[in-house]
């Protein structure tokens, strides 16, 4: 620990990160992130899935702390992102819904939502810039959806940039990634990314640039953001793996679109082959790796054909229901964190923060104030359980799957309050994993407990929330 600390006062003292690859032994983790879009909590074979084959994900969480309770800290996909960056909630950012849909909230529904923040603001000190600061090269590839080009990558301490913008998907999966419609006033396009192929596949394209990135930074620490645009929407697969999935599938499957096993099969390819990068290059004992999903499963229609199925839990993105935040969540930390283990305590997104400035031994020198807390000691001794009572969640927004909630989660116990009506709905996920059975009614004292929590909550993040449409046409 000493001569960790007597590392970074060098650091400081060289200024501007320069690394000096002379102390190796001292070197502080790499961190290897890499974020699925839309991954639901049983999409993966180690996770449950009845038809997606992911070999090498199964082979890669036997050698991580699996977590079963994780979370999104959001239904979907921009504040889940915010919240990554700055170890803070959605709501305390006033960043509830994806970028795209902040400025203009429907005005024929019920409720009329907030106007939220679009852009994620430049005064946050990011997970970038502490690392950054620290040293690290910071290099984010795919997804970013954090705002307009003045809140691209670049611009929240990311040395490098390959295809971050503010769209939320793109337009086709497939080379020169930019399709031919226009959305509002733009291509969705995915930049950055040259000299491709007929038929390239953007999850291979996005891995290829990560492993230059990791080739090339293998003398300096690095932190790589790899978000996978995968397994979003468009729901489009290679046409073979697409081949074999619609020999495989049969009835009765929960997992039945060929297209979207696809894309989870490539995503898996994937992770092997930067995973065996990693190796190749002798960096997996000094090289932390996460792997998990910014929201849960898309359960609605892509193409007249159901997306994926969240079973046993609940419904799916955009909801607070568990089909909508919970999340699978991999954690490599050789000779750290116990292999082939499961860690049942509730964690969430906003926690990845705090986490990694402690595993990397960063100390976050503007004392940013998050929400998360780390998650070292779970890491550590999975059977633990961390210093928190309570984890709260809040959507007032419409999507295909909800109208505007809140919602908390305390021990087993979980209610949701829903903002039309103000009814809420008490479960017992010990018990009740797929929210069938409300107990608002039988465990009065219980809901009333939660809901005043939640509410307390709201005001001390200063929570937006809808307010009634005066057009009273409902
Ligand atoms: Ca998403």
């Amino acid at each position: 620990m000493f001569r960790l600390a007597c590392t970074f006062v060098f650091l400081f003292l060289a200024g501007n990160g320069a690394w000096s690859a002379e102390e190796p032994l001292s070197r502080p983790p790499n961190v290897v992130f890499i974020l699925v879009d839309d991954l639901g909590w049983t999409g993966l074979g180690c996770y449950g899935s009845d038809l997606h084959e992911t070999p090498r994900i199964d082979a890669f969480s036997k050698q991580c702390v699996k977590f079963t309770s994780a979370y999104a800290s959001a239904p979907v996909c921009t504040p889940t992102r915010a919240a990554l960056m700055t170890g803070k909630c959605p709501a305390r950012l006033h960043m509830t819904i994806w970028h795209e849909a902040a400025a203009n909230p429907p005005r024929n529904r019920k409720l009329i939502p907030p106007i939220t923040v679009g852009d994620l603001p430049l005064e946050n000190f990011t997970l970038a810039e502490a690392l950054r600061e620290a040293g690290y090269l910071t290099a984010h590839v795919g997804k970013w959806h954090l705002g307009e080009a003045s809140f691209f990558p670049e611009a929240h301490g990311f040395d490098i940039n390959i295809g971050g913008t503010q769209w939320g998907a793109p337009q086709t999966f497939f080379y020169p990634y930019t399709g031919t419609q226009h959305y509002r006033h733009e291509f969705r396009y995915v930049p950055d990314l040259p000299w491709g192929k007929d038929g390239e596949y953007l999850t291979d394209r996005l891995t290829d640039e990560a492993i230059k990135i990791i080739r090339r930074a293998k003398d300096r620490p690095f932190y790589l953001n790899l978000a996978y645009h995968t397994v979003h929407t468009p729901i489009e697969g290679k046409p073979a793996d697409v081949e074999h999935y619609a020999e495989i599938i049969r009835p009765g499957l929960r997992h039945a679109n060929p297209q979207y096993a696809a894309m989870v099969h490539c995503l898996d390819e994937n992770v092997g082959r930067l995973l065996d990068e990693l190796q190749r290059l002798q960096l997996v004992d000094n090289t932390l790796v996460i792997l998990t999903s910014d929201n849960g499963g898309f359960v609605n229609r892509y193409e007249n054909k159901q997306v994926t199925d969240n079973h046993p839990l609940r419904s799916g993105k955009g909801s607070l229901y568990e089909g909508g935040i919970r999340v699978p969540l991999l954690i490599r930390w050789p000779a750290t964190a116990p292999a082939g283990t499961t860690c049942t305590e509730p964690v969430v997104t906003a926690d990845f923060y705090p986490t990694i400035l402690e595993i990397v031994s960063v100390a976050d020198k503007r004392k940013n104030k998050t929400d998360g807390i780390s998650i070292v000691p779970v890491l550590k001794e999975p059977q633990k359980t961390l210093d928190r009572d309570t984890l709260y969640w809040h959507y007032p927004h419409y999507y295909q799957t909800t109208t505007p909630v809140s919602a908390i989660r305390m021990g087993d116990w979980k209610l949701l309050e829903y903002m039309e009506d103000g009814h809420v709905e008490l479960y017992n996920l010990g018990k009740d994993l797929g929210e069938k059975n409300d107990l608002a009614r039988s465990k009065p004292e219980k809901a009333k407990l939660l809901q005043s929590r939640l509410h307390d909550w709201r005001k001390q993040v200063a929570a937006q929330m809808p307010v009634p449409n005066a057009k009273k046409m409902f």
